[in-house]
């Protein structure tokens, strides 16, 4: 008998268990009297996508503003606990984006940038803020050509991260080239995303073709999985209402879209500040409660860098045109 017990507990911390405390979070999130509305993770919780939104668990849409890191190879110093701060307290940002790059020096040819990536999880974590782990493709156009690492290392950040209400996996930034959903974007995010959901059913992010622009194409061919946002990225000074347009369409098809990258630059992140057309797009995507993240936070001599160059933190003094105007703007209530 005491044998028989001891097998039965051990299948059902096997099989059962984790997934049954994870279906009481969702069930019975704790009263919401008892939190403060910023304590962001702790109120809203393990995020889900229902319909074409974002809710918290207590099924309210929400909408995350927030700001991209630059590439974490050039720029990670930057992902820091005063830093994080400042973009929590004073600038009101709910979730931070890492910019994990794969080429152009990232994970590919350098492995070891995974724990500065765990790194920064953990300090935003403790910053009760969501994160987003950007697998970064950009030269390497096609999320096909490096799907083995890609699996090996989502593998390791579900497992890491299960039932970790804070994080959101994107898994291919920005496709482009000749690269299509049908027969490279798609069939790499169901590879991928089987592996997460082995873990977790957090949000995942999917990029789309044309550096995650057709969001119109993805809409006519989803994926057959639940709490899946599709990735659109715009800049001010190159993207306009052709592509609110391509948003609309995939709204209509009741696909969630989530704009985990802009810039109030022209698309190679300089060039400008469009800050008309930024007013723009975000008047559109607030109407609509579509989260967004913009590019980036480094003091790179580009328009879209939210800092001057040489700056060493977010201080007032040290913000740019883009900078200020993105403050501006996510310390705004919608
Ligand atoms: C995206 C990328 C992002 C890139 C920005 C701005 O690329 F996701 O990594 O950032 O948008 O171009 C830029 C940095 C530069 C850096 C360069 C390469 O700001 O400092 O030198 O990455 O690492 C896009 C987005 C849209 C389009 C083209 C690109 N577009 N692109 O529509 O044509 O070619 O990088």
């Amino acid at each position: 008998m005491k044998k028989f017990l001891i097998v039965c507990l051990v299948i059902l911390s096997i099989t059962g268990c984790g997934y049954n405390k994870k279906q009481e979070k969702i069930i019975n999130p704790p009263k919401k009297e008892t939190i403060e509305k910023n304590d962001f993770v702790s109120y809203n919780g393990l995020l889900r996508i229902n319909d074409t939104n974002i809710v918290n668990q207590y099924g309210e849409i929400i909408q995350l503003k927030g700001i991209s890191s630059h590439g974490i190879q050039w720029y990670g110093d930057y992902i820091n606990e005063e830093n994080l701060k400042t973009l929590k307290n004073d600038w009101g940002v709910n979730v931070f984006r890492i910019a994990m790059y794969t080429d152009e020096g990232g994970y590919l040819t350098d492995s070891s940038i995974e724990d500065k990536v765990n790194k920064y999880v953990e300090m935003i974590i403790k910053q009760d803020m969501y994160v987003i782990i950007d697998w970064h493709i950009l030269k390497d156009n096609d999320p096909m050509a490096n799907i083995d690492k890609s699996k090996q290392f989502f593998e390791r950040m579900a497992k890491k991260y299960k039932n970790v209400p804070n994080v959101i996996f994107e898994i291919c930034n920005e496709p482009n080239g000749n690269v299509t959903w049908k027969d490279n974007i798609k069939p790499y995010a169901e590879e991928i995303i089987k592996i997460i959901r082995k873990y977790t059913t957090n949000i995942i992010v999917v990029g789309t073709s044309t550096w995650s622009q057709d969001v119109d194409i993805a809409a006519d061919d989803p994926l057959n999985y639940s709490n899946i946002a599709y990735a659109c990225h715009f800049y001010a000074g190159t993207h306009t209402s052709w592509l609110r347009d391509k948003i609309d369409y995939a709204l209509n098809k009741k696909i969630a879209i989530f704009v985990t990258e802009w810039g109030t630059s022209s698309a190679d992140g300089n060039g400008g500040v469009f800050l008309d057309e930024s007013k723009r797009w975000l008047d559109y995507l607030n109407s609509k409660k579509i989260s967004w993240i913009n590019w980036s936070l480094s003091d790179k001599q580009e328009s879209s860098a939210i800092l001057k160059p040489g700056s060493t933190n977010i201080s007032d003094v040290n913000l740019s045109e883009s900078g200020k105007f993105i403050k501006e703007q996510i310390k705004k209530e919608v």
